[in-house]
C-alpha cells in the first residue's frame, strides 16, 4: 500500500495553532511570590538591591493578608520605578509574563469604576491596560465579564493577567474562568493612554473605592493559564478595538479619564 496521498495530505494540512496560553502553571510556582507574610515593600526577591514595590499608602498587614481600609486615595502597590519587580518582566511592547493577585473585598462602597483594579503596560507599548473589579461583575476593554457574580461577598478571588507576546494582547482569568472570549482571542488594552513599564495595583484612582484585603501577588516571566482553569463557550467578541496612542507627561498620567499623580521613588 502506498502512502503518498496521506503524506501529502499531512503536508498540506493546516497546523493547528497553539493558543498562546496553552500552557499552564500554579502561582506558587511562579517566579516572585509576596504573600504578605511581610512587606514586598522590603522584599528584594531578585537581589538587585532595590525594593521590589512600593506603596502609596504602605497597607497594614495582618493575619497573611495586606489591608486597605478604603480611605486612602491611592492605595497598595506601584511598580513604576526603575528598579521595580514588574520592570524586570516587561522590557519590551512584546513580552510575555503572568501576574496573579487574590484580594477579597471587605467593606465600603464601590466607586464607579469598581472596588480594586489592576493597571498594566509594558515598556514602550502603545498603550495600557485595565480590569476593574466590581461587585457584580469584572470590566476590561472589552466590556464586562462574569456579570451577575456576587465578587463582594467578602471571600477571596483570584485575578490572573497574562500578557502575550503581542502589542498590548492580554488574557485574563477570574477565580479561574476564563473571560477572553477563547483561548485564541486576546483581548487588547485600549485604555487611551500608556504608563510605559509600569503597574497599578489596587485602589489608584478617584474613582475606585471599597476596603479590601491582598492575601497574594505573583509575577512570573511567560504566559500562562491556571492550573484550575475554566473555559465557558461565549458569543463572539466585540470588535477589536482601535489601538490609541496618547502620550504621557512626565509627573501626571492619565488612565481611562483619571488622573493620577507618580512619585518618583527614593
Ligand atoms: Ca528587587
Ligand atoms: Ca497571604
Amino acid at each position: 500500500m502506498r502512502h503518498t496521498t496521506l503524506l501529502a495530505l499531512l503536508l498540506t494540512a493546516p497546523a493547528l495553532e497553539a493558543s498562546p496560553v496553552s500552557q499552564r502553571k500554579d502561582s506558587s510556582d511562579f517566579d516572585f511570590f509576596y504573600d504578605m507574610s511581610s512587606p514586598p515593600e522590603e522584599l528584594d526577591l531578585d537581589n538587585n538591591g532595590e525594593p521590589d514595590w512600593k506603596s502609596e499608602d504602605t497597607p497594614t498587614l495582618m493575619n497573611g493578608s495586606a489591608v486597605s481600609d478604603g480611605s486612602n486615595l491611592i492605595s497598595l502597590y506601584q511598580p513604576s520605578d526603575d528598579h521595580s519587580i514588574f520592570r524586570s518582566l516587561n522590557q519590551s511592547p512584546d513580552a510575555s509574563w503572568t501576574i496573579e493577585i487574590r484580594v477579597a473585598k471587605i467593606g465600603g462602597e464601590s466607586k464607579e469604576k469598581g472596588w480594586f483594579a489592576i493597571a498594566t503596560s509594558n515598556k514602550d507599548e502603545s498603550n495600557s491596560n485595565t480590569i476593574f473589579m466590581h461587585d457584580n461583575r469584572v470590566v476590561t476593554s472589552s466590556g464586562d465579564h462574569l456579570s451577575g457574580t456576587q465578587f463582594a461577598d467578602g471571600n477571596f478571588h483570584t485575578i490572573r493577567v497574562a500578557h502575550i507576546q503581542e502589542e498590548n494582547a492580554y488574557f485574563f482569568w477570574v477565580d479561574g474562568i476564563l473571560i477572553n472570549t477563547d483561548k485564541n482571542s486576546p483581548i487588547y488594552g485600549d485604555n487611551g493612554s500608556r504608563f510605559t513599564n509600569s503597574t497599578f495595583i489596587g485602589d489608584y484612582s478617584s474613582g475606585i473605592g471599597g476596603a479590601f484585603k491582598i492575601d497574594y501577588m505573583a509575577l512570573t516571566k511567560g504566559a500562562y493559564a491556571p492550573n484550575n482553569e475554566t473555559v465557558i463557550a461565549k458569543p463572539e467578541p466585540k470588535p477589536t478595538p482601535v489601538k490609541k496612542v496618547v502620550k504621557e507627561t512626565s509627573s501626571l498620567i492619565s488612565i481611562g479619564n483619571i488622573s493620577v499623580h507618580i512619585k518618583d521613588s527614593e
